[in-house]
């Protein structure tokens, strides 16, 4: 088989068309001819399809994932990366790295600001200035060096990790260690939080917990301790502003709470989990999370109000990303489900040892999807969205038969 470079216009051959085609048959066998449940396979294939479709290789070994299809939004979105690169971060680390790298080349000079995409060019980068880019940042150089046990991307990396650090850290301007997030400044953009908000109180934990894992294997003992020590004033902190006895909040602004349960309020504790580094919250109070979510995001799917991310003809259960006990619609990003954030409730019930409910949670979105003809492309913000790429974790976990 013979590939054209899309950026020379040359033609340039990729290996013999026989052993191309036997090394693609054997990738298939390798998913198909699996005893992983069939929804599974299905589920996982559905996003390779789309990943094909939507990366981008250029000329200068430059790489980026399009957020999705009809060119939305950018290339390799750091907020949307964020899940989306589980896909292929074991199966091309060459081309994760590449992307990384080149998110790092436009880290700001003067605070440490991790870019948010690149427009459709690898030459310059938007000015979204997100506030859970840096964090997620922090994690995925985490990951990505734990993964390929490569200590000198770790402190090749470093600098940029620390810079990161600091720039969430200025973020936290009342002083209780967690920072405050600014409204729509997050992957979740048009449903502003205000103040304390779980989802970037979790990743600035998880952050502070891989970047002192960072610190102390490059021998960088004292900064390694400071953030420990904010790791622990920062678990205090949203355990005590967070916690509701039964799920974490969405957020708290002085003495005003939200009571929003979030789908995936915990990313930066299922992302140290996943990497080995334990959880940053309690087991039970994240079970009982995820538990909440069954009971309030779980809907069958309502074309009535449902009508941003949703086909014709999709019928079913789905997660939508926030739940409330009063069942109150905030907003469509509120009360619609996107099906990356889905999986990544399932990762999170396989880790804390839910896999049949992982499972379902599959299987409900490979159903609703096939009654509407919409297995292999996934909307979000665009078609064939990167985020449900994250199922290459979840794929992971069974595939390597942990419990
Ligand atoms: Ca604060």
């Amino acid at each position: 088989m013979t590939g054209t470079s899309a950026s020379s216009g040359s033609s340039r051959s990729y290996g013999p068309p026989r052993a191309l085609k036997a090394a693609s048959g054997r990738f298939r066998k390798g998913i198909f001819g699996s005893r992983l449940p069939a929804v599974m396979k299905e589920a996982y294939s559905a996003q390779l399809f789309a990943f094909v479709k939507q990366s981008w290789y250029d000329a200068k070994g430059r790489f980026g994932v399009w957020e999705g299809s009809c060119s939305c939004c950018g290339l390799q979105t750091t907020d949307v990366s964020f899940y989306g690169s589980w896909l292929y971060v074991k199966l091309l680390p060459m081309l994760e790295k590449s992307g990384l790298r080149l998110t790092r080349k436009f880290q700001r000079k003067s605070d440490g600001w991790i870019p948010h995409f690149f427009p459709g060019t690898f030459e310059r980068i938007d000015t979204y200035h997100r506030q859970d880019l840096n964090t997620q940042f922090v994690l995925m150089v985490f990951r990505d060096a734990v993964l390929w046990e490569d200590r000198s991307f770790m402190r090749e990396m470093w600098p940029a990790v620390e810079k990161a650090v600091g720039c969430a850290r200025a973020m936290d301007r009342d002083g209780d260690g967690l920072p405050e997030v600014a409204p729509a400044a997050q992957t979740f953009d048009s449903w502003g939080f205000k103040g304390t908000a779980i989802y970037t109180a979790t990743l600035w934990m998880g952050a502070l917990k891989a970047a002192a894992r960072m610190a102390r294997d490059l021998g960088k003992v004292g900064v390694a301790a400071g953030y420990e020590a904010d790791f622990d004033r920062a678990r205090r902190a949203t355990i005590a502003k967070l916690w509701n006895g039964t799920y974490f909040i969405l957020a708290a602004d002085g003495g005003k709470r939200d009571p929003g349960c979030l789908i995936d309020a915990l990313a930066g504790d299922w992302y140290c989990r996943l990497l080995g580094l334990g959880g940053i919250l309690p087991d039970p109070m994240v079970v009982s999370h995820l538990d909440a979510v069954w009971r309030l995001n779980r809907k069958r799917v309502d074309r009535s109000y449902m009508k941003s991310y949703e086909t014709p003809g999709e019928t079913g259960w789905c997660y939508v990303n926030g739940g409330y006990p009063d069942r109150r619609r905030v907003g469509f990003q509120q009360y619609e489900p996107w099906t990356g954030m889905e999986y990544a409730y399932a990762l999170q019930l396989d880790l804390m040892g839910r896999r049949s409910r992982a499972l379902q949670v599959v299987r409900n979105i490979h159903d609703r999807k096939d009654r509407c003809g919409m297995v292999w492309n996934h909307v979000e913000c665009g078609g064939d969205y990167f985020r449900p790429m994250i199922i290459g974790a979840l794929w992971d976990r069974f595939l390597s038969g942990m419990p």
